[in-house]
């Protein structure tokens, strides 16, 4: 049984419901969905994007032909924008805007908003919308990055073809109140073309060329393309290797998995068996700041006052859910 089952209610007792005491269930297995018997619809390419991920590709990689003729400091800069633009992932679209596992201010709402353009991996709301969905009916044709398809299809390939129908008909029917009652991300939506132009490609560019004397080919090719396709890479390596590789010390029966090489890339999102688990704990793991970035970085927010109401799972609720459901590697790890 999925997600163990009618025990979770009782390993859940210690929370206020099964949304963790946030409002929202949204991100919390249904098992009660079954994909449509008969032959599955047609896979339909999508040849634009197919051409411009692939161009996207090949230009990261003459970036990694560039690194030796960089300026050190460009490579800092590069490192500095990965930092930025993955917090916009992690700790802005995925675990405040995605799961309501901590509430923001508007200043660092603002600042995550900006951060998350610079990623360019589509607007908050899209990206929460389809993360539900994929919480929702992991591994199953409404799951838009569906693993039961294979590693390629759940790294890239279905940036590259049309959904499923399911993906969009069950996501039609998640309750978005919240997204669409935050302005930051409908401010966001609405300028994200321009957004992304900006933080994405210009700014990373812009610093280099004019604030060191960095060539315009290296600052154009290192910490803008470069850095974009290493985040894009790192982000996707959650849907398909911590799909596939690891232990699942949470919860045997799902195929989300601990993978310590995506955890370390994804700044601590490859707890992936224990997120799949507990979608609305902030941290996304058990074990604090331990290879999690992420969770440092809303720590320091919580400290300045920026952040609060960080939902945490407990230790005893844990250690009960491991002994049901887990796979026993905790006991050797
Ligand atoms: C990218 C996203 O890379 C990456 C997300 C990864 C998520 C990872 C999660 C892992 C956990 C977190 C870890 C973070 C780690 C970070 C580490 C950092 C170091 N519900 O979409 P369309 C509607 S993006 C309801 O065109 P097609 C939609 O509203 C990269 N409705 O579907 C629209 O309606 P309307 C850059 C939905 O035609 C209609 O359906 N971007 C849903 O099948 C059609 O929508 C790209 O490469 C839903 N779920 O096309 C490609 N979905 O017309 C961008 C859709 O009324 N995407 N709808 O507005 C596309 O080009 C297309 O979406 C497509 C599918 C070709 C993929
Ligand atoms: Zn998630
Ligand atoms: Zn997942």
């Amino acid at each position: 049984m999925r997600n163990g089952g009618a025990g979770m209610e009782k390993a859940l007792s210690n929370q206020e419901d099964l949304g963790g005491g946030r409002g929202m269930t949204d991100d919390i297995f249904d098992e009660s969905y079954c994909e449509k018997k008969g032959p599955k619809p047609a896979r339909r390419y999508v040849w634009r994007n197919i051409i411009l991920m692939s161009l996207l590709h090949l230009g990261a990689l003459y970036g990694l032909w560039l690194i030796r003729a960089a300026k050190p400091v460009t490579l800092a800069w590069g490192f500095l924008c990965f930092l930025l633009s993955a917090l916009g992932v992690t700790a802005g679209a995925h675990r405040l805007w995605s799961h309501r596992s901590y509430k923001a201010s508007l200043p660092l709402r603002i600042f995550l908003a900006i951060a998350n353009s610079m990623a360019f991996q589509n607007d908050i709301y899209e990206w929460a919308r389809d993360h539900r969905v994929h919480h929702k009916f992991s591994e199953t044709d409404a799951d838009p990055h569906n693993a039961t398809r294979g590693f390629f299809f759940s790294h890239v390939g279905w940036l590259l073809v049309r959904k499923h129908p399911d993906v969009i008909e069950k996501g039609q029917k998640l309750d978005l109140a919240d997204l669409k009652a935050d302005k930051v991300v409908m401010c966001q939506r609405r300028f994200y073309k321009l957004s992304v132009v900006v933080m994405c490609f210009l700014f990373p560019t812009l610093v280099p060329w004019c604030f060191w004397g960095e060539s315009l080919r290296n600052s154009f090719f290192l910490p803008a393309i470069l850095r974009y396709v290493l985040v894009l890479n790192a982000t996707w390596l959650v849907n398909s290797a911590a799909h596939m590789f690891g232990n699942r010390p949470y919860d045997r029966n799902i195929n989300p998995r601990e993978n310590r090489l995506v955890t370390f890339g994804a700044l601590g999102e490859g707890f992936h068996n224990y997120h799949h688990t507990f979608p609305y704990d902030y941290s996304t793991s058990e074990f604090g700041w331990h290879y999690n970035f992420t969770t440092a970085f809303i720590d320091l927010m919580c400290l300045l006052g920026l952040a609060s109401d960080r939902k945490k799972v407990s230790k005893e609720t844990i250690l009960a859910r491991k002994t049901r459901t887990g796979d026993g590697s905790h006991k050797s790890g």
